[in-house]
């Protein structure tokens, strides 16, 4: 049976990376691993196109209109929704998750969830660099790889 499975070689893909400032002191690291890993895969630095955006809620909004353009090949959704710091954590972070979701099943791009939905400060910043790894990296990695199975499978 043919098994198929998407390279992590990002030559040639366009990405755009659609960026929360809400908690800026958490996006920007992700968007820095982000950045960093797309080079590392090959990815040109004039095919990423960072697109900032108010807060979480707002990232699907943006991200449609990216998917929808035809000028890219995947989009990064990159956020960080702190519990802690507001009472309606579950309506920004449920906006964001089905938003963004609706938007990669709608379009057929890849819309990458790079958004962090956290209790605390602390384990904010742990998954953007710190013990628990790297969100903004996987979110490049898990980018690529949808784009590439995309060529094989479309
Ligand atoms: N946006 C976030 O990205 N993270 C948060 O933690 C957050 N809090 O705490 O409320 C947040 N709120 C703003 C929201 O995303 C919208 O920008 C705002 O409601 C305007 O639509």
């Amino acid at each position: 049976m043919p098994e198929l499975e998407g390279s992590l070689d990002g030559a040639g893909l366009r990405v755009c990376v659609v960026v929360a400032r809400w908690n800026e002191f958490v996006t920007r690291k992700l968007l820095e691993g982000t950045e960093s890993c797309l080079g590392e895969r090959g990815v040109e630095k004039e095919n990423v196109t960072v697109a900032w955006v108010p807060g979480a809620f707002e990232v699907p909004t943006a991200a449609r209109w990216a998917a929808s353009s035809g000028n890219f090949d995947a989009v990064i959704c990159l956020g960080a929704v702190i519990r802690g710091e507001t009472a309606h954590f579950e309506y920004v972070a449920g906006g964001a998750a089905e938003g963004i979701g609706a938007v990669s099943r709608e379009t057929g791009v890849p819309v990458i969830f790079g958004v962090l939905t956290v209790d605390n400060v602390e384990q904010a910043l742990s998954r953007c660099g710190g013990k628990d790894g790297h969100k903004g990296e996987e979110a490049a990695q898990a980018a690529i790889e949808m784009a590439n199975l995309r060529k094989l499978l479309s």
